[in-house]
């Protein structure tokens, strides 16, 4: 088989990449080791910038997403009993945040693939890819007992945190970054109604604690737990409780609980591998990086490499810009380390590290610092919803 660009790995990042070459006729390929039933079961993200708004309606995939997302101009922190709302709109001169699920995001675009006429392969097996550095790369996979290769000038690794383009780069060529926080996340999806219109952010002394939603019926909800926790640990009563013991006690008074349908431990990681890229493979998405999810940040920055690779791309193949290709690491980098930022600031300020350290006092002030006047509200406002995209030129 032949491609212009393999893309390894469909979750959001490789299927949007995809979505958004085909509209310029730029022919794809998607493998993924995993069927796309059990790439849809992941609950994953909710917070989505308009960058990912804008892209995928440049996509031609938003249609459900602008009916059915809820636009937010607001998003609340509560310290210790204390609201404190963060005016998105207001303080970033109109922009917002739309809360859509991961779930459907992917949904979304793998029925406009199917649409496309695009080929996939789903439960691919071995997939490999080879000779990066040439102008001649491939990849190897199996499907169903049997041997395939597909010949083509790009391949995009956009196959997560666990995948295989990262590792198949010689050693040496990748400088890793890591910090492991000594914490973790219980998220806990009901079809109950949401505590409130608005996410709240909470830090208290119990630790940190997430009331957010998917919908009007759907809430999603998050305890900051220590690494070493077993969800087996966590009957749905016992996460109310604690969740009640978190969040301010107006919010407790009126929480909804009901039976979850689904609970899990995400641990908190930040990582970053430089460069992205090595030679006509690129990385993108979780492939390349992770942030811990307090800034929501990890699936808009998946979106942020999209852009910047399809600009590339497209100004390659259209314009015959043959130099663009060997900056794409270099670009996605600042706005990837922005967020890696980000994410590490909200996640320090927000969580418990060790009970009456001179940290957590230093924490308390920081974040009282920055939630006391506007201006640094603003700061925080601006990341919230999202650095601008930088311009390929
Ligand atoms: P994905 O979604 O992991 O998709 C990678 C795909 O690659 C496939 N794959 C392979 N295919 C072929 N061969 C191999 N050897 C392969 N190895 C892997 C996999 O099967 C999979 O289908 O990566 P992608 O596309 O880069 O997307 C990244 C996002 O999923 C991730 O950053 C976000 O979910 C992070 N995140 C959040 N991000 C936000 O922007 N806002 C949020 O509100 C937010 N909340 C969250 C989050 C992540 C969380 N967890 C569980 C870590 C909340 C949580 C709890
Ligand atoms: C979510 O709804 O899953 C969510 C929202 C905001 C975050 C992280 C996760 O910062």
């Amino acid at each position: 088989m032949k491609t212009q660009v393999a893309i390894i790995g469909s979750g959001p990042a490789g299927l949007l990449l995809g979505q958004l070459l085909h509209t310029q006729g730029i022919d794809n390929i998607i493998l993924d080791r995993v069927s796309p039933g059990y790439i849809l079961e992941r609950i994953r993200a909710g917070v989505i910038e308009q960058g990912f708004v804008d892209l995928m309606k440049e996509a031609g995939v938003a249609e459900r997403m602008l009916r059915e997302g809820e636009v937010h101009h607001e998003v609340d922190i509560a310290v210790h009993e204390e609201y404190h709302t963060i005016n998105l709109t207001e303080l970033t001169g109109g922009k917002s945040v739309t809360v859509y699920g991961q779930t459907e995001i992917t949904h979304d675009l793998m029925d406009a693939r199917n649409a496309s006429g695009q080929i996939s392969f789903y439960d691919a097996k071995n997939v490999t890819p080879h000779d990066m550095k040439s102008d001649k790369p491939y990849v190897t996979f199996e499907k169903d007992g049997e041997k395939h290769r597909i010949d083509c000038d790009y391949i995009a690794g956009c196959d997560g945190s666990h995948g295989v383009c990262r590792p198949s780069i010689p050693a040496g060529v990748l400088k890793e970054y890591e910090r492991v926080y000594p914490f973790g996340w219980l998220g806990l999806l009901s079809d109950t109604p949401p505590v409130d219109y608005e996410l709240i952010y909470v830090k208290s002394d119990e630790g940190f604690a997430l009331c957010s939603k998917r919908s009007e019926t759907r809430s999603r909800y998050y305890v900051q737990v220590p690494l070493d926790e077993k969800v087996e640990n966590w009957s749905d009563d016992r996460f109310w409780e604690e969740l009640k013991r978190r969040i301010p006690d107006d919010a407790a008074a009126r929480l909804v609980t009901g039976p979850s349908i689904e609970k899990s431990i995400a641990p908190l990681r930040s990582f970053v591998v430089e460069p992205m890229q090595y030679g006509n493979m690129f990385l993108l998405g979780d492939a390349a990086h992770i942030v811990p999810p307090t800034g929501a940040k990890g699936l808009n920055l998946a979106a942020s490499d999209v852009n910047t690779l399809y600009r590339i791309l497209v100004k390659t193949y259209k314009e015959g810009r043959k130099d663009l290709t060997a900056r794409y690491s270099e670009i996605a980098l600042r706005r990837v380390w922005n967020g890696v930022r980000f994410s590490w600031w909200m996640t320090n300020m927000l969580h418990h590290f060790y009970r009456d350290s001179i940290e957590d006092k230093i924490r308390d002030s920081e974040i009282s610092f920055f939630l006391a006047c506007e201006h640094r509200r603003r700061i925080l406002a601006e990341q919230y919803v999202g650095l601008p995209y930088e311009e390929i030129v």
